[in-house]
């Protein structure tokens, strides 16, 4: 989403190849004080943290039942590409930062604190979160906001299971998630480049459209902390940015919520970010994408379905002007 446009406008930039100058200082400044006070820091931390870094279950199996219904029949992308190129800003700015940083990351104990607008608040940790409804397989397309794209068999459930648990109130109209901020895990909070912490939110019936997958896995095993571990969102006919990564809280409100990205650029990534190839980014086209892995950077690029290819929640917006609402 950090990307700037070419001079002259005639010629559109491979957006992962651009930075605007400002993130780039930024990140000089970041990458230096990393530098300075990682050597000892992280060492430190490190010991502090041996016992929860031994029960961290990277790569730890979970069975789900496949979810063919709810699937794509695309190729799916590589593991290796899928955990190495990511957007995970308290990580670092850089596509492969969230790969190299995220193991600081702990992931147990967790705990999700569900609450305001619901009858039963509740405080859930990881495990019983996960078992709170049976797993699914599902694979999903995921288009990122600056223009490419993966396919990933996420495990999960619908978040409708969770929601309907807490029973939400007459006043529930919207839905937040709060990601963790946490300087001693996340280096990346040392950025200025969003209001930390991370926070995403959905319309409540967006939240318990079926497709909205509460997520803890992905290609059979838990989530990787670059992938956003243990607990996150994934909202396939969205761009990337709405599925939140590493959720502490989920919050039901009568407000629209304060999103980070909403907040940080207003003019440029809305509430709603459906996926939509006729609503243009005001510094590039969505018109198409590029496939992870699969197409080469001087390839010819897909075109970007409407919804990202999910038409069945076009009922949703009926009646809203997509331009405005975007
Ligand atoms: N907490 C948090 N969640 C986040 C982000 C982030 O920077 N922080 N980046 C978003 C963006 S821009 C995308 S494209 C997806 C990427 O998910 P993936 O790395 O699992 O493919 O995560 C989203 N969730
Ligand atoms: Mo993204």
């Amino acid at each position: 989403m950090l990307i700037k446009p070419s001079r002259d406008g005639s010629n559109p930039p491979l957006s992962s190849e651009i930075t605007p100058r400002e993130v780039y200082e930024e990140r000089r400044k970041f990458i230096a004080r990393i530098a300075a006070g990682a050597a000892v820091g992280s060492a430190l931390w490190e010991m502090a943290n041996r016992e929860a870094f031994a029960q961290t279950p990277a790569g730890q199996k979970l069975a789900a039942k496949a979810n063919p219904a709810l699937s794509t029949t695309e190729p799916r992308t590589a593991f290796k590409d899928a955990t190495n190129y990511n957007n995970f800003y308290e990580f670092g700015l850089d596509k492969g930062d969230p790969a190299d940083n995220a193991h600081t990351l702990k992931t147990r104990p967790w705990t999700v604190s569900i609450e305001g607008e619901i009858k039963k608040p509740m405080r859930l940790d990881i495990d019983s979160l996960t078992k709170l409804a049976p797993l699914e397989e599902r694979v999903y397309r995921l288009r990122c906001v600056e223009g490419w794209s993966m396919v990933i068999p996420w495990v999960g459930y619908s978040l409708s299971n969770l929601i309907r648990q807490v029973e939400p109130n007459g006043n529930a109209r919207y839905v937040e998630f709060t990601t963790l901020a946490d300087s001693k895990q996340m280096p990346g909070l040392r950025s200025g480049v969003l209001d930390w912490p991370y926070v995403e939110g959905l319309r409540l019936d967006e939240a318990m459209h079926p497709l909205t997958l509460l997520t803890v896995g992905m290609y059979g095993q838990v989530l990787p902390n670059q992938n956003g571990a243990p607990v996150r969102v994934v909202v396939p006919w969205k761009y990337g940015f709405k599925s939140a990564k590493s959720i502490v809280r989920i919050r039901f409100m009568r407000d629209q919520p304060k999103t980070a990205w909403n907040v940080s650029a207003p003019s440029e990534y809305g509430f709603y970010s459906n996926v939509n190839p006729r609503v243009d980014h005001p510094r590039w086209s969505q018109a198409s994408e590029r496939r992870i892995g699969e197409d080469g950077f001087f390839k010819k690029k897909r075109e970007t379905l409407m919804f990202n290819g999910y038409p069945e929640v076009a009922s949703l917006y009926a009646g809203m002007d997509l331009k405005k609402y975007f």
